[in-house]
């Protein structure tokens, strides 16, 4: 077995150990629509489209206390300064709400409360930025699909967005994945770094853990989640914040 395979096995097994998560993630996928096709045609021959979706269903490495950084950097916006926003960190973020709309059959809006009483998953992860540092820190956060079945999900959609309430240039950061990634274990929308809340330069209230991906893709401060069925009119089209200005990868995956 060549070093690829092996890295490819353990992957997986270590994917398949983790099985609560990953079995309902394959289920929710199953279940959607959008991507019966693609794992219909996965099925028979096509076992190179099979094995990418079982390596991108793999789980990103996690690690323990001891591994954790001692400071966790923030990186691009690092605070918002606005008087709403200001106002929200003076109120513990009591009045921020997290929409989600687009194409879902229930559109939310969604206190902290409400989500920080939804089921959790905490993960000790590394980020990894495009500009060439690292951090590991433990991420705590409701996972992507709890929300997206909470809502409902149609058929007709692709894509999620993440609208944030920071901008550059008065143009708003804004991200984007595929279902793969949205229904992935590992997705999050983390409200907790390191057992505290989270602090403003990462990202306070919410911000996205999309642990197979590079740093950029990771939305801080968010305040919807959108279901597209395509990313053409959204921003420019490229998918992305770095993506539309600076012809970053739409696909960042590590
Ligand atoms: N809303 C928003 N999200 C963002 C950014 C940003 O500037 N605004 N920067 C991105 C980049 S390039 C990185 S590396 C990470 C940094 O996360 P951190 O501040 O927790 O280190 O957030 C990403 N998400
Ligand atoms: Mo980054």
């Amino acid at each position: 077995m060549n070093g690829n395979a092996l890295t490819r096995r353990k992957l997986l097994s270590g994917a398949a150990l983790g099985a609560g998560g990953l079995l309902s993630g394959c289920d929710a996928l199953n279940k959607s629509p959008a991507f019966r096709g693609v794992l219909e045609s996965a099925e028979g021959a096509n076992m190179a489209l099979h094995r990418s979706l079982g390596e991108r269903m793999a789980l990103a490495r996690e690690f323990t206390e001891a591994d954790l950084s001692r400071s966790f950097r923030g990186n691009g916006n690092r605070d918002i300064d606005t008087p709403e926003y200001q106002a929200m960190v003076a109120g513990d973020f009591a009045s921020w709400r997290m929409e989600i709309k687009g194409l879902v059959n229930t559109p939310l809006s969604l206190s902290l409360d409400q989500i920080r009483a939804m089921p959790q998953r905490a993960q000790i992860t590394r980020h990894d930025c495009v500009e060439g540092w690292s951090a590991i820190g433990k991420w705590t956060g409701v996972p992507l699909k709890l929300l997206l079945d909470q809502a409902g999900l149609q058929d007709s959609a692709k894509y999620i967005v993440f609208r944030c309430a920071d901008d550059f240039s008065g143009t708003p950061y804004y991200e984007s994945i595929d279902l793969v990634d949205a229904y992935h274990p590992q997705t999050i929308i983390a409200h907790q770094l390191n057992d505290e809340s989270l602090p403003v330069k990462n990202g306070a209230p919410l911000r996205l853990r999309v642990e197979r991906q590079l740093g950029y893709k990771h939305a801080k401060f968010i305040t919807a989640i959108e279901a597209v069925e395509s990313l053409a009119s959204i921003g420019k089209g490229k998918g992305g914040y770095w993506e539309d200005s600076n012809n970053y990868e739409w696909y960042a995956g590590i």
